[in-house]
């Protein structure tokens, strides 16, 4: 049904949702296009110089004009109060409980995405600016007893399929902005904020492969703010695996530590 928007294909639980506001608004703006286009014609016509040769001040009489203005306003307010409202609500205070999902720290630089996962413990390891170094952009200070089973990636955020994903998003530098666009996901990363970010993705990377018949297609991670001069390389890729695959990814990475 979306395929005359563009859109990228959906991959997550809420996607339907705003792409259903998506529509609306559409056909709305399609209506108003159509509406106020016909109109303009007309008044070009009835309004031309040569049936009117002496101007009206008075202007248009009637009720017509005043009733479709405020009928736009009451659709668009239904827009907004309706679908809009309770769908953001729903992204911003129905957080999943932080046992029940997969919790990542996304960490915008320029021009890269940190992954930082808390391990096993659940519990993420103490950072410092200080300890910021080429191999070490998170700046994780692995002699803290929280930090040694810490699991960092760049521009790779792994995650298993059907289970929320809660990201806590910010940036060491500029502001950037964390782009899912299959995951229907957009979320401006403030230096100074941790922002909650939250979707259940419903497809794996593979699967989505498989539809769409593209063998090379990946969930990109799109910056979505002009952040310098490297924005149009700022990018990743969420891999959406099974469980067993997730599991298998997280095992390598916990040996890669004990190295
Ligand atoms: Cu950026």
């Amino acid at each position: 049904m979306l395929n005359w928007l563009g859109m990228p294909p959906a991959a997550s639980a809420h996607a339907g949702e705003i792409d259903q506001m998506m529509v609306l608004v559409h056909w709305l703006m399609l209506v108003l296009f159509v509406g106020w286009g016909a109109f303009f014609l007309y008044v070009l016509v009835k309004f031309r110089a040569g049936a009117n040769p002496k101007a009206s001040y008075v202007g248009a009489k009637g009720k017509l004009s005043k009733s479709l203005e405020v009928a736009v306003a009451i659709i668009e307010a239904v827009l907004l109060v309706f679908y809009a409202i309770p769908a953001w609500a729903k992204r911003v205070q129905n957080l999943p409980p932080e046992n029940e999902a997969v919790v990542v720290r996304v960490v915008g630089e320029q021009f890269a995405w940190n992954m930082h996962y808390p391990g096993a413990d659940g519990k993420f390891g103490r950072t410092d600016i200080k300890l910021i170094s080429a191999d070490n952009p998170l700046g994780l200070d692995r002699n803290d007893a929280d930090a040694k089973d810490d699991i960092t990636d760049i521009n790779q955020l792994h995650v298993p399929v059907n289970r929320p994903v809660l990201v806590h998003l910010t940036t060491k530098d500029v502001i950037h902005s964390f782009g899912l666009y299959e995951m229907r996901i957009k979320q401006d990363a403030i230096p100074g904020l941790e922002i909650p970010v939250w979707f259940v993705p419903t497809v794996t990377t593979a699967e989505m492969r498989a539809r769409t018949g593209k063998a090379d297609y990946d969930y990109e991670i799109a910056c979505s703010q002009l952040c310098g001069l490297g924005h149009f390389r700022m990018r990743g890729y969420v891999v959406v695996q099974s469980d067993a695959e997730y599991a298998a990814w997280t095992a390598e990475q916990v040996k890669a530590l004990a190295k």
